[in-house]
């Protein structure tokens, strides 16, 4: 009787083994047959280069969660729970039949684990079942990427509204397999609002309030991750003429973002970035979802400045703006006055 127990656990034994050994098989052998790189991963406004290559490939990268002070606004500051010490997390770029080789460590000390779910990863949680961290830790994932577009990331640890509310998220692009048309500048928006507690007279820092959270009241509606990430020195630049390419995503947690460009209308909008179907055409605003994204494209025909907004406008005055410059001759064809332009004094969006 012992000894058919004993061969009973030896069987079962030996298929575990087996279990964890097949994955690491299948791993192995994709990894013998593609080249491996490392992903070039860039912080918003920069976008990674286009892939030139025509062929599969294993894309390494490493995300780490963590925590870490920033000004939120020019008077204050927050800690924001953070992807590689920035938010929104870095922008990765890979191309349709790629392997995503996801490294996800995690520094941050108060123990709280960390991991990420790609919305272009096929599979439970978007990998966040097998990348969860604590401090210290590193877990390696490889996901085959079937579906070609611009994706959200997020960290999905438990509370996931809490992570993603603090500052965890990101842009995947994933270029089809014939690539994307070249432009002259490509730009990485991210739009998210944050939920703080009232700050005590005196304070410089803010608190997270899941609360505000709950009730979808923000204080703040943001491009890139704090109050005027895109404004004055830190506006994006063009020449007119130009062809920009915006990635756009909403990182939410909760509103849905109107994304318009106050001056422009877009020639191409890849919409919620489907970049298979062929793009709309001539769009004043685009409705983006939290968990969602778009890729907005257009000339720059007329020299001036151009206001990246939330079209729910209230929001521009919860610091949702943003700038882009464009510098170049007059085009009296165009675009044409009596008199030369004034602007109206404290004028959020036509300073
Ligand atoms: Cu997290």
């Amino acid at each position: 009787m012992h000894r058919i127990r004993g061969f009973v656990w030896l069987v079962v034994a030996a298929v575990c083994g087996m279990a964890l050994i097949a994955p690491s098989i299948a791993m192995a052998k994709a990894k013998r047959q593609l080249p491996v790189e490392e992903a070039i991963l860039t912080f918003a406004p920069e976008v990674p280069p286009p892939i030139t290559r025509k062929t599969p490939a294993v894309v390494r990268a490493t995300l780490q969660g963590g925590m870490k002070e920033m000004p939120i606004t020019d008077q204050f500051s927050y800690t924001f729970w953070t992807f590689n010490d920035h938010v929104p997390g870095p922008m990765i770029r890979a191309r349709v039949g790629d392997t995503l080789e996801l490294h996800m460590t995690n520094t941050d000390s108060s123990g709280m684990p960390h991991n990420v779910d790609f919305h272009a990863v096929t599979g439970p949680g978007g990998g966040a079942t097998v990348t969860t961290v604590v401090q210290g830790e590193e877990r390696v994932a490889w996901f085959k990427l079937l579906h070609p577009g611009l994706f959200i990331y997020h960290c999905a640890a438990p509370p996931v509204m809490d992570h993603i509310a603090n500052g965890m998220y990101g842009l995947i692009l994933v270029e089809p397999k014939a690539g994307l048309p070249r432009v002259d500048h490509e730009f990485y928006v991210l739009q998210s609002e944050f939920y703080t507690k009232d700050a005590p007279e005196g304070a410089t820092k803010l608190e997270f309030s899941h609360e505000h959270g709950l009730q979808e009241h923000p204080r703040f509606v943001v491009f890139n991750g704090r109050v005027g990430s895109l404004v004055g020195d830190h506006a994006l630049k063009a020449k007119t003429g130009d062809h920009i390419r915006i990635y756009f995503g909403n990182g939410g947690p909760n509103l849905i973002s109107s994304f318009h460009v106050i001056g422009e209308i877009f020639d191409n909008v890849y919409r919620e970035a489907d970049l298979i179907s062929p793009p709309a055409h001539s769009v004043q605003t685009t409705l983006v979802p939290p968990g969602g994204a778009t890729v907005v494209e257009f000339e720059t025909e007329v020299p001036g400045s151009y206001t990246l907004v939330d079209h729910a406008i209230f929001r521009v005055e919860q610091g949702g703006v943003g700038f882009l410059q464009v510098e170049g001759p007059p085009r009296h064809d165009i675009y044409v006055s009596q008199d030369d332009a004034a602007t109206c004094p404290g004028c959020l969006v036509h300073p």
